[in-house]
């Protein structure tokens, strides 16, 4: 297996950098998945839950030369995170996490690995975020910044439209850009900003003093890594009142320092039952 790309050097906040974070401050959304018509910042204990943003890039028969050069993210998740950047994993999901600490990462995109076997330069970000909830409150608060060669730079935040994404039950690729199932997920549902003001008060909020700096990806590992390899493990578990089904589980999707119980595979990654369990999920919509 092609081992996470998560090495980096810490670095000053640059001017853009601030401006991000006080965007991200001001002006992104608590995010969760839709479980109910009502989030208000609460979700199952234990349990994690697959979130996808993608930026499409500025066409460039428009925008000749345009080219995107480098991403920018400050996020903060409640619990605790992994981070996809393009399918690679950049941040893996440490339980030490503290929701508090909003943290600045920054990528470069130039080589970013696109997921097709030809490592040709990609047209969109494709950013992947498992979130684990430990208990109580749950949520993501995200905002990015993409910085062009010409010295311009776009922004974007979690809740401002349908392009963030969020699913309980997750399909095995969920971080790829090119996932095929990305039409299935759903636009994530936004906490209102009353309940997350008393749920993450703005005053415990470590806001980012460095920014970790990222090198290059390793070239096409977001499209290496088997869905089946020997990294998998495989189990079937029971879910409430569900079928018996079996859960495969790929390490780079999931993190070592993460163990699931069988109540936790609410939130889990699906494999070669993403079918059937679709097919579940369908019977427990029409409440069977
Ligand atoms: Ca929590």
């Amino acid at each position: 297996m092609i081992g996470p790309s998560t090495s980096a050097t810490e670095t000053s906040l640059t001017a853009d950098d601030q401006q991000l974070i006080e965007t991200w401050r001001s002006y992104s959304s608590w995010i969760w998945t839709v479980e109910d018509s009502n989030y208000r910042g609460s979700s199952p204990s234990g349990e994690q839950r697959a979130f996808r943003k993608t930026y499409v890039y500025p066409d460039t028969n428009i925008f000749p030369g345009k080219i995107p050069e480098t991403a920018t993210i400050v996020m903060a998740a409640d619990d605790y995170f992994a981070l996809y950047v393009d399918g690679v994993l950049r941040h893996e999901a440490d339980p030490g996490h503290d929701w508090s600490k909003v943290m600045a990462f920054n990528f470069p995109l130039s080589s970013a690995a696109d997921g097709s076997s030809t490592g040709t330069k990609s047209s969109k970000l494709v950013l992947g975020i498992r979130v684990i909830n430990v208990d109580n409150f749950a949520g993501l608060k995200m905002a990015g910044m993409i910085h062009f060669n010409d010295s311009s730079t776009t922004t974007f935040v979690s809740g401002q439209d349908d392009s963030w994404l969020g699913e309980k039950l997750f399909q095995e690729g969920w971080e790829r850009p090119d996932f095929a199932w990305e039409s299935q997920w759903k636009p994530a549902a936004v906490c209102p900003s009353n309940v997350s003001r008393v749920s993450w008060p703005e005053e415990k909020m470590q806001l980012p003093q460095k920014v970790l700096v990222f090198g290059p990806a390793e070239p096409n590992v977001g499209g290496l890594i088997p869905p089946n390899g020997a990294d998998a493990v495989t189990r079937t578990v029971t879910l409430a009142s569900g079928p018996i089904v079996t859960v495969t589980q790929p390490a780079h999707a999931t993190g070592a320092s993460v163990r699931l119980s069988p109540g936790q595979f609410a939130g889990a990654l699906l494999g070669a039952v993403a079918l059937s369990m679709l097919v579940f999920k369908e019977e427990l919509a029409r409440g069977k």
